[in-house]
């Protein structure tokens, strides 16, 4: 059997779905750990889905996938643009990185559009919802077979 694919959510997270919809979608975190949970099975990879509002457990949680995962798919939420400990942790993986968003920072406010994450990702996938996971797993797969 492959080793997971590691899916790290960030703070706030935990609060999908009940909020903010105009700007998140309607998913829940739940729904959204079922959506990669049943794409995995269906490109013949599995995942390990977490989130945490805590920066250091996220930094323990790289590292961990560092050492059993195949790939990393990442959304660091509000990390993403502040968190150089993280940026430290992402840049020590010899395994593919994917950042991911649900919104497409580029485009809204301007603190959102610098992103640390992405400096030690292979790419980013954002702007399209609950699809954005789906996609980024299509890409770690692909990625961690070459
Ligand atoms: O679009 C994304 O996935 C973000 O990573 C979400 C972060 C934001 O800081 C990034 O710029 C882009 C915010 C996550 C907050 O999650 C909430 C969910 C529902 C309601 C309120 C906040």
């Amino acid at each position: 059997m492959a080793a997971p694919i590691y899916v790290l959510n960030g703070p706030n997270l935990n609060l999908l779905g009940q909020r903010e919809p105009e700007i998140y979608g309607r998913d829940t975190l739940g729904d959204l750990q079922r959506l990669c949970d049943e794409h995995a099975a269906r490109i013949g990879a599995s995942v390990v889905f977490r989130q945490t509002n805590h920066e250091g457990e996220l930094i323990d949680w790289v590292q961990e996938a560092g050492r059993a995962a195949q790939a990393l798919i990442i959304n660091a939420a509000g990390y993403t643009h502040t968190s150089i400990a993280l940026l430290d942790a992402l840049r020590t993986l010899s395994i593919p990185v994917i950042e991911v968003h649900l919104s497409n920072p580029a485009a809204r406010e301007p603190y959102r559009r610098r992103s640390y994450v992405a400096e030690a990702a292979r790419g980013t996938v954002s702007g399209f919802g609950a699809l954005s996971y789906t996609l980024a797993l299509d890409a770690a797969v692909k990625l961690a077979c070459t």
